[in-house]
């Protein structure tokens, strides 16, 4: 019902457009996607198909069909256009066997290739579609690309790679994700952690910020479900993980004084006492990584995941909404909670029903539906407005104030994700599938894999 409502209001007043402003009434386009539109469709595709609203589904696949325009030429992120649109027509593809998705998923990968044309092949983070030129967001120090955003390419460029009947695209798109992890398996990193920038023509770090949360979060992710997607073959990957939570574990993972575990940010050497709500995704992942694990890990691993995954559930507790901040601090006088103004926000952002969903799946414990069910009810009475749901401002206040924006992830992520809590585990089931950063489901070795 939230997903028809997201939907119905989508389509009366943005079809078309990239997101729903839901208080005017009206499309936002942004500038993310390089003249492409129409995200929040294709982020809405598979999970409009596995709630089996029907009718919904062909409206939507209606729009790729005859409105989708690939011939743009703006400025996207490569990041971005990966996980949403590349995803988005995987996934569906993959769900329901169409092969307008696979078709459009293949020429849009192809026009992403000449982003990695860079000294080391890491990409840039921004390309332009048409041109195919490529550069460096300007907010990014000295040029970098952001490991977050080069390190979370791998599931999707092997599908593309895998369903390519092209050889040459086959080839590239495998050959450029796997240079990437040349690139980081020779790079020294400070106490085994990876720091948040590379620069792509040298190879070398250009700053030592290394998070978990927003700019180095989907990297971890994408090491994981790497190994997971290939069936557990892809041990590189897998030895990657191991390593990078060995050092997380060792070196960022901390105790608030009220017994909170949580996962701080470290800036060449010091530690910055902050969760971002992007870090929340991090309990799923743990929890998912440590099922494969030898009994000592996997306890471990596990006692970690549900710790950091309450720690998550207590920035939504503490708050006056039930809603978690963009960023919660561990400070005197003040745990789990936003410190700054600028940090209060929330935008509608998926990582802690994620959580959930990951450890309700793994531990079947019924605290992981009664904490989505009260985000389900928060976000009826604080995000929906007439027209749609909206971010708000401010998590401590009551009424809130809203952002005018459905993101498009709200379709993909939040709702998927909610709704998968309370599915039986057969549906899109762990076994079968990995959900790219997105959460759009690609499927596990369903062809021989060989990397
Ligand atoms: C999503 O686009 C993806 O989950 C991404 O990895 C991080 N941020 C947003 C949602 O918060």
């Amino acid at each position: 019902q939230m997903m028809k409502f997201a939907w119905d209001n989508y389509k009366q007043y943005a079809l078309g457009k990239n997101e729903l402003r839901p208080l005017t009434k009206n499309g936002h386009i942004g500038n993310m996607f390089g003249g492409l539109r129409g995200a929040t469709v294709i982020d809405a595709l598979d999970t409009l198909y596995i709630m089996e609203l029907e009718e919904e589904f062909q409206e939507a696949k209606q729009w790729v069909e005859k409105s989708f325009d690939l011939n743009v030429n703006g400025e996207a992120s490569l990041f971005e256009v990966n996980i949403r649109y590349i995803g988005g027509l995987l996934a569906t593809y993959y769900l329901t066997g169409e092969e307008v998705f696979k078709s459009k998923a293949l020429e849009l990968g192809e026009k992403l290739l000449p982003a990695f044309n860079t000294p080391t092949g890491i990409p840039r983070g921004v390309i332009n579609l048409g041109s195919g030129m490529s550069w460096s967001w300007g907010w990014a120090s000295a040029g970098s690309s952001i490991l977050a955003e080069f390190g979370t390419l791998h599931l999707e460029f092997l599908h593309l790679s895998e369903l390519s009947g092209n050889p040459v695209l086959c080839l590239l798109s495998l050959s450029q994700v796997m240079n990437i992890r040349r690139v980081l398996n020779r790079v020294e990193k400070p106490q085994g952690l990876y720091p948040n920038f590379l620069s792509p023509v040298t190879g070398s770090w250009v700053q030592h910020h290394v998070s978990i949360g927003g700019l180095g979060d989907s990297f971890y992710e994408y090491l994981i479900k790497s190994w997971l997607m290939s069936d557990k073959r892809d041990s590189e990957a897998k030895r990657m993980y191991d390593d990078a939570l060995e050092a997380i574990e060792k070196h960022l993972v901390k105790k608030s004084a009220g017994g909170l575990t949580y996962i701080a940010e470290w800036r060449g050497g010091i530690l910055d006492h902050k969760m971002g709500h992007l870090a929340c995704f991090s309990g799923g992942m743990i929890a998912l990584g440590a099922q494969h694990a030898a009994e000592e890990r996997r306890q471990r691993h596990m006692q970690l995941a549900a710790e950091i995954t309450s720690t998550c559930h207590e920035s939504y507790a503490r708050s006056d909404t039930k809603l978690g901040p963009e960023a919660f601090r561990f400070e005197a006088g003040s745990e789990a909670m936003a410190t700054r103004l600028s940090e209060r926000y929330y935008i509608l952002r998926p990582e802690v029903v994620e959580s959930y969903m990951y450890l309700w799946r793994l531990t079947h414990d019924p605290k992981y539906r009664h904490w989505g069910w009260e985000v389900v009810q928060a976000l009826e009475k604080h995000c929906r407005v007439e027209a749609g749901f909206s971010g708000i401002r401010d998590v401590y206040t009551t009424p809130p104030t809203h952002d005018n924006m459905q993101q498009s992830f709200f379709l993909a992520e939040t709702l998927k994700y909610l709704y998968l809590l309370f599915c039986e585990d057969d549906v899109l089931s762990l076994e079968d599938w990995v959900f790219n950063t997105e959460a759009h489901p690609l499927p596990i070795n369903h062809t021989d894999f060989k990397a």
